[in-house]
């Protein structure tokens, strides 16, 4: 659509950079393995990439505890390799967006040394200090508030202890913010942010106790609180406005959860916040909202529920068109599980292969931003229910795991937790990208984190040139999504047989009226009859032997006018 702005029909390819090439041996992901690797990312069909944190850092949360908003983490390189990447990416074609980590920052910040060194610095209400700690819990276990001996007061921490929340209602921080955070990498010709937990910046002030949550539990969800607080949008308007307006930028902010009302604060045109957001519909779906690991399944029609909301809110209510807000399409990012072990089937190599291309044709025919995380278009795997917890790394996970054996639980207590940890861990996401079969998947030096044990049946190398790849499956329903973009990125989605459990089908339709399109999703490991639209197939996952019946996870892509 060529009065739409760009970066609604952008495809966007997120990099972790720890995980993603390593280019020196050291077992690191880094900024040159990256550059090495563009023209995949760019075979892809790929317009934008997301590199996330690359910040100067300890990595005690991966990069999302930033020491240095100016600096590069030595670990992934330099600042003229980042230059070298950046020119590599455009002489491509293609953009760079960072992650903007500005809820935070690293306890090894400078401003929080200064902050934390005596009561009256001039950086002590850079941060929230309190003399007394509430019962708010922390996104990664326990209390949010840590006690400084130096001082003898508290400090707020979201997430781990060395990951103080910045003090947002002053003023000086929030300029010193824009400045080195934003403004700084603008100049340098970035095109925009991935907002990080963008809903946060603003407390409910009275600081009081949240509602109990979970019964028996010392520490409660801080819910709205801290969610979309009573000044998040006064916020995020003076972002835009001291910076992000004087650019031809594109944000997507990680807001979560949120109404379809609250929803269209953040993200139509006219409120002038943000583009786009990421909600957590699908990617919580079956999981407490406060707690992914109190898990309790769901059924098909809750998955399309989580679908529909991700994106109703774009859609007038009476006439169906388009309103000025945008929305994203993801189902995988370093946060979350691989999308083909927990939403399709890896438990034979015929049933991972066409779940995972399934799960590509749902991604690429759904309206807003389409969002592809590194590894998932080879269908890249869960680790294997075999490993012992002392190879997941991640600060969430570890933590959760020990403030659980704080107290007495039964063994099947501990094995089903343990089921829940392999099924929905961040540390899925993160084992490095497997590029081929020899040693260490061709990722590089022994890697930081153990690979995937599967590396040698799903690699890139395999996949590149195999015709019937998940590779070159996503390289073509990029390319479809892109041919029809009037019906497949700006059409309207209605779910048709909503009630269905085995099946997910529903309709695309240009807003201009020319084309329909319906897509039939196979959710199971079954053969099933269904009436399928009639029309003619754009796209399948099943090569040939197309039938009147749907093959286990067979998903079609039709033109029915
Ligand atoms: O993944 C989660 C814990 O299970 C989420 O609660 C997550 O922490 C939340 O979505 C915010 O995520 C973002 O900020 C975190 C960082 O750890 C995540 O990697 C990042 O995506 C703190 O910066
Ligand atoms: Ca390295």
């Amino acid at each position: 659509e060529s009065q739409e702005p760009w970066w609604k029909s952008a495809v966007v390819y997120q990099v972790w950079p720890a995980s993603f090439k390593d280019s020196n041996g050291d077992g690191i992901g880094d900024l040159n393995g990256i550059t090495s690797e563009l023209d995949h990312i760019k075979s892809l069909g790929t317009d934008v990439i997301w590199l996330s944190p690359h910040y100067a850092s300890p990595l005690d949360d991966m990069g999302y505890d930033i020491s240095d908003y100016n600096a590069i983490n030595p670990q992934f390189g330099t600042m003229e390799d980042m230059d070298r990447l950046l020119a590599e990416i455009k002489k491509r074609d293609m953009r760079l967006i960072l992650d903007l980590v500005i809820n935070h920052t690293s306890s090894e910040h400078a401003w929080f040394k200064e902050s934390r060194s005596s009561r009256d610095n001039p950086k002590r209400d850079w941060y929230i200090w309190k003399d007394n700690a509430n019962n708010w819990l922390s996104f990664f276990s326990g209390s949010a508030w840590s006690y400084d001996e130096k001082t003898k007061q508290y400090y707020l921490r979201l997430f781990a202890e060395t990951q103080p929340d910045l003090n947002w209602e002053n003023p000086k921080t929030r300029e010193a913010i824009y400045k080195s955070a934003l403004e700084f990498w603008y100049e340098k010709g970035v095109s925009g942010f991935r907002i990080d937990t963008a809903g946060l910046y603003s407390k409910v002030q009275t600081f009081e106790d949240a509602p109990v949550t979970f019964p028996g539990e010392k520490y409660q969800p801080a819910g709205p609180l801290i969610n979309s607080g009573p000044r998040i949008h006064e916020f995020h308007k003076e972002m835009y406005e001291k910076v992000t307006s004087r650019y031809d930028a594109m944000t997507v902010g990680e807001v979560g959860h949120c109404s379809k009302a609250d929803a269209l604060k953040y993200v139509s045109a006219k409120e002038k916040e943000m583009n786009m957001m990421f909600l957590f519909d699908t990617v919580d779906v079956g999981s407490d909202k406060s707690d992914r690991f109190r898990y309790k399944g769901f059924t098909l029609t809750d998955f399309k529920d989580a679908i529909i909301n991700q994106s109703n809110f774009i859609f007038d209510d009476e006439t169906g068109e388009l309103n000025d807000a945008w929305s994203t399409v993801f189902i995988e990012n370093h946060d979350q599980p691989r999308c083909v072990t927990r939403f399709g089937n890896t438990s034979n190599k015929l049933f991972w292969s066409r779940s995972a291309k399934m799960l590509a044709l749902l991604q690429t025919t759904l309206t807003g931003t389409l969002f592809v995380y590194q590894g998932q278009e080879i269908g890249m795997t869960n680790v294997s229910p075999k490993w012992d917890i002392s190879e997941y790394l991640d600060i969430n996970t570890i933590n959760y795991w020990n403030a659980f054996n704080e107290t007495e639980h039964s063994d099947e207590e501990k094995a089903e937790l343990l089921k829940i940890i392999n099924l929905l861990a961040r540390d899925n996401a993160r084992t490095p990208v497997q590029w081929d079969s020899s040693e260490n998947g061709g990722f590089g030096g022994k890697p930081w984190m153990r690979i995937n044990d599967n590396y040698k049946d799903i690699n890139v190398a395999s996949q590149k040139e195999d015709p019937d790849s998940v590779l070159n499956f996503y390289r073509n329903a990029i390319k479809t999504r892109k041919h029809y973009s009037e019906t497949l990125i700006f059409g309207r989605f209605e779910v048709q047989d909503y009630d269905n459990q085995e099946i997910f089908y529903y309709t695309k339709t240009s807003n201009k009226g020319q084309k329909k399109m319906a897509v039939v999703l196979n959710f199971t490991d079954r053969e099933v009859e269904y009436p399928i639209p009639q029309g003619k197939l754009l796209l399948s996952n099943i090569a040939n032997n197309i039938t009147g019946k749907l093959q286990p996870y067979e998903g079609r892509l039709i033109e029915v006018n």
